[in-house]
């Protein structure tokens, strides 16, 4: 084993809080939905699928009655993270768990598709087979509530109802949409996450308004469905969207394998590989948009979740083609040169929004290189995935496993020691599509 990938391994171990990985234990100091997901990948390339079953199951038991799984199950609280239980109150939801704390909203639907990935590669077949059996109904059972409470009308695409079910928590594509949200008469608060990351790095103060005011709102309707349907924002994320396809694809292998029927589960992959032709493609951006529902149009913001649609395999040939020659391959936009150096910045430079040291504004993450590398290669593009491994290996060689990248220097930014720079390190070949 090289040196950075015994790196990588500390850090997972040190991240280890026996139940659960944090994704930091001093900045995110519970468990993250889709962290846990990238986070068993990692546990499972060191032969330690006990420990990744275990990460699955742990994101699993803050799953709600009505299929929801959490973005945050609170694990550990109290802390001095914010917003904490005691701001989300998952108790006056009737159908969050009693026992246990979690957030009220969702985040990028990864387990499905991470589950299936443990199941084909467990040398250890009769316990992926056990664990598969016991893990598909409660995914079922969360891309159904996708599908019944983010989609009600059947368009083949689940809203998102606040920026952190995106994981992109202030990805200029929220501006617009987000400007939508009232912030008067908010309460007085004090965020945590300036303690260890400067604060040019985090979220401005009035998105932080907003983010608080839509949990407010949310808590208002006990998160439930006229919470959904009266929310100030509401927007059909493709990164969000292609994630939950993929799971999807991967839900459908595993009914084949297990003996479930998969008849629902072929409507649903219809259903999207329509809706992303027919409400996501931009012929004239040549990019797969965000959808804002309340506006009833596309956002005209090349973001990188874009180029996840072909993780998902929902791009036709000539539109991934259209997609590199046109995005990635554009030193204006994605490609080094032209200021930066590192794939894949988080937004075209050619954004007026892009901040390349601002979160997801501008900075390169680790787990979307992963993604779009990944996709790259299911459409064939194998070259261009190569390069995104490679630079993904030297941000960390440089800067070790932070949570963000600057593009134009490699510099580490946000917290360090962050948990899925090093479990997908590990895990970066478990991601292979096919
Ligand atoms: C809010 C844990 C999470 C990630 C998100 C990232 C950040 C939280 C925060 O940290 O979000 O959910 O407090 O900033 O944006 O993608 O899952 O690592």
């Amino acid at each position: 084993m090289n040196d950075l990938r015994k790196a990588a391994v500390d850090v997972l171990h040190r991240n280890d809080r026996e139940t659960f990985t944090a994704p930091s234990p001093r900045q995110y100091p519970h468990l993250w939905l889709w962290d846990a997901g990238f986070a068993a990948l990692g546990w499972a390339a060191i032969g330690d699928f006990e420990r990744a079953y275990r990460e699955i199951r742990a994101a699993l038991r803050g799953q709600w009655r009505n299929g929801m799984l959490p973005h945050v199950v609170f694990y550990g609280w109290p802390s001095a993270y914010f917003p904490g239980a005691d701001v989300w109150r998952s108790d006056l939801a009737p159908e969050a768990p009693k026992d246990l704390p979690t957030s009220g909203i969702t985040q990028p639907p990864v387990l499905a598709f991470v589950v299936e990935i443990l199941f084909r590669h467990d040398p250890d077949r009769q316990r992926a087979e056990v664990f598969a059996r016991e893990t598909f109904p409660a995914l079922r059972a969360y891309h159904r509530w996708l599908h019944a409470a983010r989609d009600p009308e059947g368009v083949g695409l689940s809203c998102i109802v606040h920026p952190w079910e995106s994981g992109m928590d202030n990805s200029p594509l929220w501006d617009q949409p987000l400007s939508r949200v009232p912030t008067e008469g908010l309460p007085p608060y004090r965020r945590a996450d300036h303690h260890w990351v400067p604060e040019e790095q985090r979220p401005r103060a009035i998105d932080y308004d907003r983010f608080l005011a839509l949990i407010l709102h949310l808590r208002a309707h006990r998160y439930g469905e006229s919470g959904v349907r009266t929310s100030p924002f509401r927007v059909a994320d493709v990164l969000f969207n292609a994630l939950r396809h993929r799971s999807e694809e991967a839900l459908y292998a595993m009914a084949r394998a297990l003996g479930e029927p998969t008849e629902e589960i072929e409507g649903w992959l219809e259903r999207s590989r329509t809706a992303f032709q027919t409400r996501l493609w931009d012929p004239e951006r040549s990019f797969f948009l965000d959808w804002d529902d309340l506006a009833g149009e596309r956002i005209p913001i090349i973001a990188a979740g874009g180029f996840v649609a072909l993780y998902a395999g929902l791009a036709t040939p000539e539109q991934a083609r259209e997609m590199v020659d046109r995005h990635l391959r554009n030193p204006e936009a994605f490609a080094p040169d032209g200021g930066t150096r590192y794939f894949v910045p988080t937004v075209s430079k050619g954004d007026p929004g892009w901040e390349p040291r601002r979160y997801w504004r501008g900075p390169v993450w680790i787990n979307l290189n992963a993604l779009i590398a990944h996709g790259l290669a299911r459409y064939g593009f194998h070259g261009l995935a190569e390069d995104i491994r490679h630079h993904t290996l030297d941000l960390i060689a440089r800067s070790g496993f932070h949570e963000y990248y600057d593009p134009r220097t490699g510099e580490g930014l946000g917290i360090g020691d962050f948990t899925w720079s090093a479990a997908l390190l590990l895990g970066w070949e478990l991601l292979k599509v096919g």
